[in-house]
């Protein structure tokens, strides 16, 4: 069986737990303390969940490459496009999404974290954060998920985007409170909060 490290609250986990339910693939889950990382580090040579073990050892950690690893172990029901043209939309979109959608929220954490933030950088990026919300909204368009069909695109972006609608009592890390604060209202944004009620439904491995 699959093996696959977590911790609580991690968006970036629940990508690959969107992943597993859609293709029904069971899996053993290992469940480390967030502040003890000794687990993850001796089986992966690093600090961040999710990791996946295979049954004959091998290991992937960065929740992209893992949910790569998924399609080609598991390819029925399929997460990527089959049509090579649209799975290269897809792949520039996660792309686009790690890099550059998660730069502005990321960046208001560092910044937040020091002792005296800049304030002019901190208006500036959490007006490019909560700008993000218009290119959702469109990709909607006339569409139930981001690429048309459910797909990669969607497990990648819910986890994060889910802020906007959704959030835990108990979870207090600044860069989920920080989602939570400049994502939201979504009163302008119909389609995106339709979409996110559509995939907080969904079912999670
Ligand atoms: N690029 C990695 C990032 C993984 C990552 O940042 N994981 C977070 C949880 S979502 C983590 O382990 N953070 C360390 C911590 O919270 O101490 C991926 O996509 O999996």
């Amino acid at each position: 069986m699959l093996r696959l490290y977590r911790i609580p609250f991690s968006t970036n986990v629940e990508r690959v737990a969107l992943a597993l339910a859609h293709k029904g693939i069971e899996v053993e889950w290992v469940d480390v303390d967030p502040a003890d990382r000794t687990p993850v580090r001796e089986v992966s040579g690093q600090d961040l969940v999710p990791v996946l073990v295979e049954e004959d050892g091998s290991v992937t950690y960065d929740s992209t490459r893992i949910l790569a690893r998924l399609e080609e172990l598991h390819p029925d029901p399929p997460l990527y496009p089959r049509d090579p043209a649209r799975r290269a939309e897809v792949e520039v979109f996660l792309d686009w999404f790690n890099r550059v959608w998660k730069r502005p929220p990321n960046a208001l954490d560092a910044e937040l974290g020091k002792a005296e933030p800049n304030s002019a950088l901190v208006t500036e990026l959490a007006a490019e954060l909560a700008a993000s919300r218009d290119v959702f909204e469109r990709l909607l368009a006339g569409r139930d998920h981001l690429f048309g069909e459910f797909s990669v695109g969607d497990c990648a972006a819910f986890p994060f985007l889910r802020y906007a609608r959704y959030s835990d009592a108990e979870d207090e890390e600044r860069f989920h409170l920080i989602l939570v604060e400049h994502l939201r209202p979504l009163d302008d944004h119909p389609r995106l909060a339709a979409w996110l009620e559509r995939m907080e439904r969904r079912p999670r491995g």
